[in-house]
């Protein structure tokens, strides 16, 4: 790729939902770029020697355009000077409540009976918690709470 100049990639989605990629970049620091837009507003950018990053956007409803841009400016070139994007995913999410269609029926076998703030299983994690760290929101997480031993009642 010749310096100064852009390349691309797009795809259109239907939101609402989420999008999550893996990015990373070997580029010239500060000057030449790894961007991410949802429709032409800039959402992030990677300069420089960047492993890869798991990223994750909310995508607003309605018809929308993913793009990743690499980015050069005039002069230098710097590391392997591309960018990557991997395991490009979306989730839809109807009715909006930040969980993916997808993980709601999984779990609940539809979409409508569960939100973002509900606590199925009353396990103090509500559902939004449990999608984003991964757990089962049908199955209690175990809390332990270890309180520190009183010394009053070892030693009286
Ligand atoms: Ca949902
Ligand atoms: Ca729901
Ligand atoms: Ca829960
Ligand atoms: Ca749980």
């Amino acid at each position: 790729m010749q310096d100064y100049g852009q390349s691309k990639m797009w795809t259109t989605v239907v939101g609402p939902g989420t999008v999550s990629f893996y990015w990373k970049v070997s580029s010239e620091q500060d000057y030449d770029f790894l961007i991410f837009y949802i429709d032409n507003s800039f959402r992030d950018a990677i300069s420089g020697d960047v492993a890869w990053e798991l990223k994750t956007f909310d995508v607003p409803s309605g018809i929308h355009k993913l793009t990743w841009m690499y980015w050069k400016d005039g002069y230098w070139s710097g590391g392997a000077d591309q960018g990557w994007v991997d395991s490009v995913q979306f989730l839809p999410d109807s009715d909006g409540d930040g969980l993916p269609e997808s993980w709601e029926t999984q779990y609940f076998g539809n979409t409508t009976s569960q939100n973002g703030t509900g606590d199925y299983d009353a396990d103090g994690y509500d559902n939004l918690t449990e999608f984003i760290s991964g757990t089962n929101p049908t199955v209690a997480e175990l809390r332990v709470k270890i309180a520190s031993p009183r010394k009053s009642s070892l030693l009286p």
